[in-house]
């Protein structure tokens, strides 16, 4: 049975993503800050296979060690890691950019995302196995309009996969990325601090992507042979052509 640790699965992709591999009869770690969401969800899941939660918020370094470290058993074998909790905070012009959203985004999507690598990787070295699923995105792959810093934040999750994958290149350990375009999630919550209209207003007129469809390719990804690694994709809805081109009702 392969572990799997998934961060960011309290919600959107990453819930779907821990549902799915629950489904498949993949062993899961479940991360995430709202402890109630994860027990929640752990209850779900305990029904189809071994969960455990792992409650920390990824920019806390000493949090994500001490909690990877507090695993028990086989759930210390993490053979698959899903690098998907982040979010966008704001979309503002660089000039009048919230420097806490910019320190939110810089310090959840790139350096949180390293910290639970770092937390993981060496038991994935000793072992000469694993495999890693960066969560990147289109604005990792190009900028829009008052996209700025959450742009920057991606790219470098685009640059940090292609570095993961050069580095760890020899030691057995798979790395790529999935790019997702529009996914109808909480995202647009959070990045309008709540404003449910203009969250709902991003997904209205087309179909988007839903959190299922990136989980269903997530586990495409992992259930190849070993031999393959699918190293970078991009999934955007039919509607969607880039960032800024969408075709609406
Ligand atoms: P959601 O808002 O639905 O989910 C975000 C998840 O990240 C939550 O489970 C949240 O858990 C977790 N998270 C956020 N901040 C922290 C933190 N500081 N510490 C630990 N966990 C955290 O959004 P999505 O599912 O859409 O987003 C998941 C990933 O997909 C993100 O990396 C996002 O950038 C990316 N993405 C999303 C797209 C979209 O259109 N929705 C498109 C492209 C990429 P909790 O709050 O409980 O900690
Ligand atoms: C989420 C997709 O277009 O809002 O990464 O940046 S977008």
């Amino acid at each position: 049975m392969k572990t799997a640790l998934i961060t960011g699965a309290t919600s959107g992709i990453g819930r779907s993503t821990a549902i799915r591999f629950a489904k498949e009869g993949f062993r899961i770690i479940l991360c995430g800050r709202r402890k109630e969401r994860l027990e929640e969800l752990k209850k779900e899941l305990s029904v189809e296979t071994e969960v455990q939660i792992l409650n920390f918020d990824v920019r806390k370094r000493e949090d994500v060690f001490h909690s990877i470290e507090s695993l028990p058993g086989d759930f210390r074998h993490i053979d698959i890691l899903i690098n998907n909790a982040g979010n966008a905070h704001g979309l503002d012009p660089i000039q009048s950019g919230s420097m806490d959203d910019w320190d939110a985004m810089l310090d959840i999507n790139v350096k949180g995302l390293l910290y639970v690598s770092k937390a993981i990787l060496p038991g994935m070295m000793e072992r000469k196995s694993g495999h890693i699923i960066n969560i990147g995105s289109t604005a990792g792959k190009e900028v829009y309009p008052n996209g700025n810093v959450y742009c920057a934040s991606k790219h470098a999750v685009d640059a940090i996969n292609q570095g993961m994958r050069i580095d760890l290149n020899g030691n057995g350990i798979r790395v790529g990325a999935i790019n997702p375009g529009l996914v109808h999630t909480e995202f647009s919550d959070v990045r309008f601090k709540g404003d449910s209209e203009k969250a709902e207003k991003v997904y209205q007129g087309f179909k988007a992507l839903q959190p299922e469809d990136i989980a269903d390719i997530i586990h495409f990804v992992v259930t190849r042979p070993y031999h393959v690694n699918i190293a970078d994709l991009t999934v955007m809805p039919t509607a969607q052509a880039t960032s800024t081109i969408v075709s609406k009702d």
